[in-house]
């Protein structure tokens, strides 16, 4: 087991991409925590992204990685799982990519329930590409594409996913750190499809057209928009106006994909060795 996290990370590699205060940062250290705290070893754990500045984590987190192309990750770590269905496979995608182009792959493979960690680092845009509005941009909010706000209603990831069949959902923030790394872990705990949306800040794309002028607002903007599941279960219609939930929304057991293929492919070679 690593004794401190810096052992999960390509300190070579340094320094990485992302602009000051960028919240993709923050999110990679909450999976970094989770995995140091369950003793993985590094071999033992896939991180598979697509493309995008949050895509940009296996450059530095040192386990067996690949960046594939944008909106794919989940495919190519699929193939993953199903040869070496014992190693832990973690993807970590963004808004655009896990949502956008990624999207059609995201709900088949939570229908499947196969057992791969999605993190959806959800800045709200695409950020590596100049501040387009991806399908989780707020209504209303500028971009690059929207100069007079988005036209359309984004998604709740969370509630699709959860609709599409995903066993473990759980949504948190950078600025509750602490409480998303404990998410996290969970996740990779969970035997099926796990997803944890993590909402963290693009300075860059999103804030500085959304009069949030600098990290700290936006991560002040997560700290007084965010209400735990359960402190919004007691709390009035007017306390919740404006507010997103945080917490683990999905926690159940179902046949897990790999398994059940694994075990059907096993009583096919068994019933062909018996009828020879
Ligand atoms: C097929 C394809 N289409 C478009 C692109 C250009 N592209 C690269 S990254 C990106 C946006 C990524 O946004 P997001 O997934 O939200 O990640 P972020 O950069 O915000 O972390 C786009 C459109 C590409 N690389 N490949
Ligand atoms: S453009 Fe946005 S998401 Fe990309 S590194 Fe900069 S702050 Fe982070």
């Amino acid at each position: 087991m690593a004794t401190h996290v810096s052992e999960y990370l390509r300190l070579d590699k340094m320094p990485h991409i992302w602009c000051p205060g960028c919240g993709t940062g923050i999110i990679l250290g909450a999976v970094v925590r989770a995995i140091a705290k369950l003793g993985y070893k590094r071999d033992d754990v896939v991180v598979v992204t697509g493309i995008g500045c949050s895509s940009r984590t296996n450059a530095i987190i040192d386990f067996n990685t690949f960046q594939t192309t944008h909106g794919r990750a989940l495919s190519f770590a699929t193939g993953f799982k199903m040869a070496r269905p014992e190693m832990k496979v973690i993807v970590i995608t963004g808004d655009g990519d896990g949502s956008g182009i990624g999207g059609n792959h995201l709900i088949h493979t939570a229908r499947r329930n196969i057992d791969i960690t999605t993190i959806l680092v959800n800045n709200g845009i695409y950020g590596m590409t100049g501040g387009q509005y991806s399908p989780l941009t707020p209504r209303g909010c500028i971009a690059s594409t929207a100069a007079t706000g988005t036209m359309e209603p984004c998604f709740d990831m969370c509630e699709l996913v959860k609709a599409a069949g995903a066993t473990y959902v759980a949504r948190g923030t950078a600025y509750h750190a602490t409480m998303l790394e404990q998410l996290i872990a969970k996740a990779l705990e969970h035997h099926g499809f796990s997803f944890v949306e993590g909402i963290a800040q693009c300075p860059i794309g999103f804030g500085r057209r959304n009069n949030q002028k600098t990290p700290v607002d936006m991560l002040n903007w997560q700290k007084d928009h965010a209400i735990t599941i359960a402190a919004a279960a007691k709390a009035s219609p007017e306390e919740l106006a404006g507010k997103f939930l945080i917490g683990e929304f999905v926690n159940k057991e179902a046949p897990e994909f790999s398994d059940v293929y694994w075990e059907a492919s096993r009583k096919a070679q068994q019933k062909v060795k018996e009828a020879r």
